[in-house]
């Protein structure tokens, strides 16, 4: 513990997660360390779970993206949530969120940092964070994720530390602290001009006063869900490394390509892992989430830096990486989700980004966040900050889903999340649809005929050509009578198929 808790003063705030979790006020607003299952706050969130189990208890959470199960799981199933932001992956808390049990606030990622400095998100009465050291001149360490930790400590009345020894003390370092002032005169351009900057400090300055309990754990992170890729991911994968080679002979980019994002999942994971055996080389990713692939390709010599804002990785892989993280300190580094995801820092630096679309339209609108139009899966995370900011904003999807009954082209999404300005490539399975430069009309084609599944093309441009005629040709023509009609005969007889 010595090596863990510099700060000698502090030894006395040493209490049981019981204890700690007796400070947190019913109706308070709660910050917690955590992004993608990595970094999160886990006992005293646990012994929320009990309080709420015994007494009135409820707390609005926000967070830096999804957490394990302690809290989108079981604190949730406790009711002891009212109100959840900015991201979630869980079962457990989205059925309550589909179920009006809980209200959820589904924000960009850059975007909380922002609203708390303004005091829409808050008064925040504790940040619950995990750390896995408090270093002598009382900087707060994070372990695998920074998330929104800083400005939640900040701004935070009082401060709840989970210093988790089971991570690495070589995570000492890895972290690079930076907090953007106020916006008015104060604020200042972020001085990055190379993804491998470092800006900050290696951890959290606070007033150690608000410091009211630091509670010893040794819970590992819940492992990344991430499933090896498929047939069909490995296709995607091929596509987009053939349409970066496009690129590069049109000399609009070279091997190194430009800073990589990738969102969470098995295609983004499998995409990276595509660039192990390429001719790409000295690539850089500047994402929100390291995964597997990230370090497969460090190991290979095809990455040379990695920063994002949070390391999630499977099992296997988390052993590995952890029992040898002094190999990887000069080379990965770990950033607040307000600088990763940075509108600034994106289009400055001219980022690639990849993220996942749960369905789009024919005309380039995506949606990543809603079944149907009402559902909520997980949220737009950082997809929206990247893709609307980055140099090629790239969207994947399989062109069908459950077992096919489902078409992931649809005339008119049910919930745009990426509008069609936002959106620059369509990968699926079938193949790739390159919308930069082209009018709506122009992409409807490409979309169709590249990435739609053969099943639904027909279909599709029926759904046009009528459309067309009916509305003379409007600059995006629609029945506005039909446009959900897909949706709707998926709602009465399962499939989307007419
Ligand atoms: O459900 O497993 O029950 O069959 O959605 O779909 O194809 O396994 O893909 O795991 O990558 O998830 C968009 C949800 C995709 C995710 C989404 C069903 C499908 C399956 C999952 P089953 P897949 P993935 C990073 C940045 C948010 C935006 C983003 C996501 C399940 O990637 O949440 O990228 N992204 N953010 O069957 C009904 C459709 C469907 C459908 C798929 N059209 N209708 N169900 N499914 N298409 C995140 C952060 O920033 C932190």
């Amino acid at each position: 513990l010595q090596n863990r808790l510099g700060v000698k003063e502090l030894e006395s705030k040493v209490v049981s997660a019981t204890e700690a979790a007796k400070l947190i006020t019913n109706g308070a607003v709660v910050g917690m360390s955590g992004f993608t299952r990595a970094g999160d706050a886990k006992v005293v969130p646990m012994a929320l779970v009990e309080r709420a189990k015994n007494e009135d208890f409820k707390i609005d959470v926000y967070t830096g993206a999804s957490l394990g199960p302690e809290v989108d799981k079981f604190l949730a199933e406790a009711g002891a949530i009212r109100k959840r932001g900015p991201f979630q992956g869980d079962a457990g808390i989205r059925n309550m969120i589909n179920a009006g049990d809980i209200m959820y606030v589904d924000a960009h990622l850059s975007h909380n940092a922002e609203l708390v400095r303004q005091g829409i998100i808050g008064p925040i009465e504790y940040l619950i964070v995990e750390a896995v050291a408090i270093t002598e001149d009382g900087l707060i360490i994070p372990t695998n994720s920074v998330g929104n930790s800083p400005i939640f400590a900040q701004y935070a009345e009082n401060i709840i530390i989970e210093l988790n020894v089971s991570h690495p003390e070589a995570l000492i370092g890895i972290h690079d602290i930076y907090v953007p002032k106020e916006q008015g005169s104060e604020r200042e351009p972020i001085p990055m001009t190379d993804a491998s900057q470092r800006l900050g400090e290696i951890g959290i300055r606070v007033d150690l006063d608000k410091i009211k309990a630091i509670v010893i754990s040794e819970e590992p992170d819940a492992p990344s869900l991430i499933v090896p890729p498929d047939e069909e991911t490995q296709t995607m994968a091929n596509i987009l490394l053939d349409f970066f080679r496009d690129e590069i002979k049109a000399g609009r980019l070279t091997k190194q390509l430009m800073p990589l994002q990738s969102g969470v999942g098995s295609v983004a994971n499998a995409v990276l892992d595509g660039f192990a055996d390429s001719e790409f080389e000295d690539l850089v990713v500047a994402s929100e989430v390291l995964q597997d692939a990230v370090f497969n390709l460090i190991d290979a010599g095809k990455v040379k830096f990695a920063a994002a804002t949070s390391i999630t990785l499977t099992e296997e892989l988390q052993k590995k990486v952890y029992g040898n993280l002094e190999a990887y300190a000069d080379k990965i580094c770990l950033r607040p989700q307000e600088i990763s995801n940075h509108p600034e820092l994106i289009r400055r630096l001219g980022l690639i980004s990849i993220n996942t679309a749960l369905e789009l339209d024919i005309y380039g609108n995506v949606n990543s966040t809603h079944v149907s139009g009402t559902r909520m899966m997980n949220g737009i995370g950082g997809s929206g900050d990247f893709a609307r900011n980055a140099r090629l904003g790239i969207f994947v999807t399989k062109s069908y889903a459950k077992g096919g009954a489902i078409s992931s082209i649809v005339p008119m999404v049910s919930h745009v999340d990426h509008t069609e300005h936002d959106v620059d490539v369509i990968v699926t399975e079938q193949g790739i649809a390159d919308l930069r430069g082209l009018a709506p009309k122009e992409r409807v084609g490409l979309i169709i005929e590249n990435c739609a599944h053969p099943d639904f093309k027909e279909q599709l441009w029926d759904y046009y050509n009528r459309a067309f005629e009916a509305t003379g040709g409007h600059q995006t023509p629609h029945l506005l009578e039909e446009a959900l009609s897909w949706h709707v005969n998926l709602a009465k007889n399962k499939t989307m198929k007419l």
